[in-house]
């Protein structure tokens, strides 16, 4: 006669081969968000000059996404896209309601975790919209804040916990105030003697000029001498509020959207440390600079170590991209889209920031999971971040609140690109708001500078063919199409119209249904 012991034992047993599975909880998703930042930036990607170590990590530990774009060429398209899950061929975030204010947005991402249980925070910059007296820095913020057209902010659009210290302009490394909401926020007065326009003016008056931001120690110092040590980084507030979040709600699904100002103008650092001494040619903005990666770099550092030692490496995901592409030139006083002759962070691409051409969407983008995502890989499937919404919904195991024109990326975060669809069309308008339409744009042709008369939308097709649709003056006036294959050409010098009329013709139709389908993302 068996025991009660081995009875039970048996029974549990039979009761654990039994039982129906339990699902594991949804995963922590984290989403590291660097303003600005250029491929070229990274020490994974070959730059030299300066390392970034903590993201070298995840890219080595986790997964490459080599054909990545972001949701617009910049900020605001870009960041309104991703969150939002909608293209920016939905212009109108950027646009106004009959009574000046920026129309309300599609529900976002964080407003979808949280009705699926799980916490949500939001940290440093937001920029959905475009509040354009928030760019004014020779305002106060009181001045600004006062004269802002309102926009929605975070707190309103599902993230519980929130600090922003950057809205859409104002000084971002050294603001006066983080907001947490409407009616609250965390006052900064040791920064009253550092602002945005301060920064400009030294960055641009020369070498003695930029030599006075700093002290003999390499230190910042504000207008009146008070060196870092006695000033607010804010970046250290966002670190301080992503480890207090997570250690908060490590026993339960949290979504976390780090959204640093770096590596966004003005440049401002804490220190310049081992780049204090650099000689020639380093300038003072490349002192700066290779400083701030450093800072980018230690933010996604705190944020993997505290990860694993909440013991949530296995169940969190992180995603790491830069909202648009490259924008280093703008810093530094160059030329549109000339490549750094000291960093050479421009990529192989033949523009950057500010248009649709390839390299101004197409973005360094990194996920990293060991419970989840395949570990050492690489994939050059192409995503967009439109898709991170529909993503995020496949891993909460929610469904989107609203429409959304993205595709879930789960088959590509864990390995298996066979079961991903191949994408027949990425799309990105134009958004031509924020640039006037002035003089020529031809792709094909180097960079030189000279102002641009319009501004192409962009469509890739089956994952390969980049086109541009460029057009002189509103549709319905005829539209001249680019075609490019971003697999021999990443660079796109090349056009293929001519020979592939077929292809031109597809994205033709994309262009014409853009013009033809352009909605509010509150419609
Ligand atoms: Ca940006």
């Amino acid at each position: 006669m068996r025991s009660i012991a081995t009875s039970l034992a048996l029974f549990l047993v039979l009761l654990t081969r039994t039982a129906p599975a339990v699902p594991a909880p949804p995963p922590n998703i984290i989403f590291i968000l660097a303003d600005d930042l250029s491929y070229g930036d990274l020490s994974c990607f070959g730059q030299t000059n300066f390392a970034t170590p903590n993201i070298d990590r995840l890219a080595d530990q986790g997964r490459i996404f080599a054909n990545a774009y972001a949701g617009g060429p910049w900020c605001a398209p870009s960041r309104t896209s991703l969150l939002t899950g909608r293209s920016s061929l939905h212009r109108k975030p950027l646009a106004r309601d009959a009574h000046g204010r920026p129309v309300k947005f599609n529900p976002t991402v964080a407003e979808m975790l949280k009705a699926a249980g799980y916490a949500t925070c939001a940290l440093g910059k937001w920029h959905m919209a475009e509040p354009e007296e928030t760019w004014n820095f020779a305002k106060t913020w009181a001045e600004q804040k006062a004269a802002e057209i309102p926009a929605e902010m975070p707190w309103h659009r599902g993230f519980d916990v929130c600090r922003i210290g950057y809205r859409a302009g104002n000084n971002p490394y050294y603001p006066h105030q983080i907001e947490c909401g409407d009616t609250e926020e965390i006052p900064l007065p040791q920064n009253a003697n550092v602002d945005g326009d301060w920064l400009n003016r030294y960055l641009h008056g020369g070498p003695a000029a930029a030599a006075a931001l700093f002290d003999a120690h390499g230190r910042f110092v504000d207008r009146t001498g008070k060196d870092s040590s006695q000033l607010r980084y804010a970046e250290d507030d966002y670190r301080a509020a992503a480890l207090a979040f997570m250690e908060t709600n490590r026993n339960r699904p949290f979504f976390l959207y780090y959204a640093t100002p770096l590596m966004h103008g003005p440049l401002g650092v804490k220190e310049l440390g081992e780049f204090k001494d650099r000689a020639q040619p380093w300038t003072w903005p490349h002192k700066l600079w290779a400083a701030m990666a450093g800072e980018l770099d230690r933010s996604v550092g705190v944020i993997t170590r505290e990860v694993e030692r909440l013991g949530l490496a296995t169940n969190t995901i992180i995603l790491f991209a830069s909202d648009n592409g490259y924008a280093e030139w703008g810093y530094f006083g160059r030329a549109e889209w000339t490549d750094d002759p000291v960093f050479k962070n421009k990529g192989p691409w033949n523009r950057g920031k500010f248009v649709t051409a390839n390299g101004g969407v197409i973005v360094p983008f990194i996920a990293w999971g060991p419970g989840r995502v395949a570990a050492h890989s690489r994939t050059d499937r192409a995503i967009s971040f439109y898709d991170f919404l529909a993503t995020a919904g496949e891993l909460a195991r929610t469904p989107p609140l609203g429409p959304t024109d993205g595709v879930s990326f789960v088959p590509l975060l864990e390995g298996r690109d066979q079961d991903q669809p191949v994408r027949a069309t990425l799309v990105w308008a134009h958004t031509s708001n924020y640039l006037s339409m002035t003089d020529d744009f031809d792709p094909s042709v180097p960079a030189t500078g000279k102002p641009k008369k319009y501004q192409p939308d962009a469509v890739l097709l089956d994952e390969r063919w980049y086109a541009l649709g460029l057009r002189k003056s509103p549709a319905p006036a005829p539209l001249t199409i680019r075609v490019f294959d971003i697999t021999a050409d990443p660079g796109c010098r090349h056009d293929l119209s001519a020979r592939r009329p077929d292809l031109a013709a597809r994205a033709a139709a994309e262009f014409q249904k853009m013009d033809g389908v352009v909605i509010g993302l509150s419609e």
